[in-house]
Formats: C-alpha cells, sequence, structure tokens
C-alpha cells in the first residue's frame, strides 16, 4: 500500500503572496487586524521570527515589529484550495480531503517510480495554481503525515518501512498522530517526552491511562496505522430534511422543525467531525415548488445554535405568509475537519 499526504505551505499567506507579491520574503501573517487579533497562518519569512499560527497580533509584532498582517478572504482560500484538489485528483482517483489544505492520496495504481511522479504532482501543482506544497510517501497514513512535515516548506520525504523505529525515536510525543496537546501533558507527568520513551511502555499500560488512543499510539510508532484512505472529499455536504405532518402556513410551525433539523446536524457533525462554512435552507410550498437559500461564513459552524443564528436572516428570504409548506431542509457544505480550531478574529 503507498499513500501520499500533501500540505499546502503556509497556504493562507501563499494565496495572498499571490495576490500580493510585494510581501514575498517579507515577513506576512494572515489574521484579525488589531492587536488582540489571532493570526491563522505565517508565511515562512515571519516563522523566522517564531510568529506562528493562532499567535496574538500583539505578540506576533513583538517578535516581528515589520510584520504586515493582512485580513483574511475566506472566499478566495476555498477557491484555491478547489483549484489544487482538481490537480491532485488529476493523480489518483482517491483523494481524501482532510482539510481546506491537506489531503491523503492512495496511489497503489501508480506504474513505479513513486518518488518522481511525487515531484511531478508539486510541480503540477505549482504551474497550476502557483502553490506550493510538502509530499510525504509512505506506506500508512500516520508516516506519510509525518513525512509530509518532515521537509517543510516545498518539501518531498519518503518513510520506508527500513526506518522504522529509528527515524521515530527522538522524536517529541506531540509528533505521534492523535496525541494531542492534553494527551502530550499526561504523558510528560509519566516522564515520557519522545518515541523513545513512549517504546518503553506496554500496550497494557498505554490502554489503561489512554485508552484506545493509548493502543492506536503503541501501533503506530511500530509503523502499524491500518487506516485507509476513504475519499471522503466526496462528500461535499451533510444535511436533512424533513416532511411536515400536514402543510403548514405557520412560521411557528415551520421553526420547530427546523429547530429539529439543527439539532440533528449537529449530532452529524460532532459524530464525524466535521464542520462547515455554508448554510442552506430549503422550503418545500403545498405547490411543490422548491426554494433554497444559502450563506457563506468567515468561520465554519457546527453548533445548532450557530445554525440558527444564520437561519434567521435566511428564513425571511424563503417564507411568504401566502404559502402553505410542506418540507423543510437544513444543509451544511464547504465542510473541513472539526479539529482545526476555531478562531475568533477581532
Ligand atoms: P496548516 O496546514 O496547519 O498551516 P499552513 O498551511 O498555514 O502552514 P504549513 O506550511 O505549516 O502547512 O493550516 C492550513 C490553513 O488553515 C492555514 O493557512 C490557516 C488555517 N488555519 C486556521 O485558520 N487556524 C489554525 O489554527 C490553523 C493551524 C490553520
Ligand atoms: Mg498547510
Amino acid at each position: 500500500m503507498k499513500i501520499l499526504h500533501v500540505d499546502l505551505d503556509a497556504f493562507y499567506a501563499s494565496v495572498e503572496e499571490l495576490d500580493h507579491p510585494e510581501y514575498k520574503n517579507k515577513p506576512m501573517a494572515v489574521g484579525g487586524q488589531r492587536d488582540d487579533g489571532i493570526l491563522t497562518t505565517a508565511n515562512y519569512a515571519a516563522r523566522a521570527y517564531g510568529v506562528h499560527s493562532a499567535m496574538p497580533v500583539f505578540m506576533a509584532k513583538s517578535l516581528c515589529p515589520q510584520l504586515k498582517v493582512l485580513p483574511l478572504h475566506r472566499e478566495k482560500y476555498l477557491e484555491k484550495s478547489r483549484e489544487v484538489f482538481e490537480v491532485l485528483k488529476t493523480f489518483s482517483p482517491l483523494v481524501e480531503q482532510v482539510s481546506i489544505d491537506e489531503a491523503y492520496l492512495a496511489i497503489d495504481h501508480w506504474p513505479g517510480d513513486y518518488e518522481k511522479r511525487a515531484w511531478d504532482l508539486k510541480k503540477a501543482v505549482k504551474d497550476k495554481t502557483g502553490l506550493t506544497l510538502s509530499v510525504g510517501l509512505s506506506y500508512n497514513k500516520f508516516l506519510a503525515k509525518l513525512a509530509s512535515d518532515w521537509k517543510k516548506p516545498d518539501g518531498f520525504f519518503m518513510i520506508g518501512p527500513q526506518d522504522i523505529p529509528d527515524l521515530l525515536l527522538p522524536l517529541k510525543v506531540e509528533k505521534v498522530h492523535g496525541v494531542g496537546q492534553k494527551s502530550a501533558e499526561k504523558l510528560k507527568a509519566l516522564g515520557i517526552y519522545t518515541v523513545q520513551d513512549l517504546y518503553q511502555l506496554d500496550r497494557a499500560f498505554l490502554y489503561q491511562h489512554f485508552n484506545k488512543a493509548g493502543i492506536q499510539w503503541y501501533d503506530r510508532i511500530r509503523g502499524i496505522d491500518p487506516r485507509e484512505v476513504s475519499p471522503s472529499g466526496k462528500r461535499k455536504s451533510l444535511g436533512t430534511e424533513t416532511t411536515l405532518e400536514r402543510a403548514s402556513q405557520d412560521p411557528e410551525v415551520l421553526w420547530t422543525y427546523i429547530l429539529d433539523l439543527c439539532r440533528e446536524l449537529e449530532g452529524d457533525c460532532l459524530d464525524k467531525n466535521i464542520q462547515g462554512y455554508t448554510l442552506t435552507l430549503k422550503v418545500k410550498t403545498g405547490k411543490f415548488k422548491t426554494h433554497t437559500r444559502s450563506r457563506t461564513l468567515e468561520l465554519p459552524i457546527y453548533r445548532a445554535e450557530d445554525m440558527v443564528l444564520v437561519l434567521e436572516d435566511l428564513f425571511p428570504e424563503v417564507y411568504q405568509k401566502t404559502e402553505s409548506y410542506r418540507l423543510v431542509g437544513v444543509t451544511l457544505s464547504n465542510l473541513m475537519d472539526r479539529s482545526i480550531r476555531q478562531l475568533t478574529f477581532l
């Protein structure tokens, strides 16, 4: 099994550099415009000063006073991301989108010389979109992701079975996919800082302290990760709709259904660990006419209460007093992984 993991370099900042070449090679970040705003990302010139994602603007400016902070243009990044994924799809029919700038590709069907083909992919993305990405090649997802991070930016790295475990031993535990900040702290409290330390722990101990996650780490650092590349990216939207027991003109009745749909959708988002930028309201009239309205937001949402706020705006645009309605539906699209943190921009 051969898997590629690809991740665009300093994605939002790189898209801004395409529009503003004057900031190329100069420290630049994208995020909130006030000092108490938060950065989504920074280009590599800014990272040299220690500036990084999720850092408050005032802190970034104290590290790098000449830092230029550009405002977010979410639609532009989504559009650029779509362009990149169009190119990726020409290299594999199995592309699993993990986030706006990250994907796994199953490449078993490539006719050999995987490394050359991976460089071809990097070149195709650069030629067609102007963006660079880093590519990791390995035989499972965990190692492919680790490899893509190895030589960022514009990197390529390959991890084979012969590299395991030696290559992994010096790494910090946080590098093991699935070890979050909290688990890392818990591990540190147990005196476990590196993969080498983690290697000393047996399966039962890890299960006892970290449940199933512990077993996954145990396997992953030994090069075992059975997760398959599943083109979840095919799921373009997540939605639910309901036919009313009896067609109704009463907005209050319609809202009781809409609220239920939002709760159901929130549950689905939590189950699938996703969130979305675009919310759509759909209604069907007694005469079988369908009306839909959508709104694309600055930040992805998954909570019912956030959906309701958006739908309160959309509802008057589809509802007419003189009509009766037999169906309502709510759909979330432009989906992304929920592990990308939601940040508030001031
Ligand atoms: P990342 O791939 O994590 O970061 P990056 O592409 O900017 O840099 P790298 O070269 O290290 O891959 O995230 C992709 C984009 O997602 C990033 O450009 C901005 C956005 N983002 C947020 O909005 N909030 C966050 O906390 C992070 C980490 C990223
Ligand atoms: Mg990236």
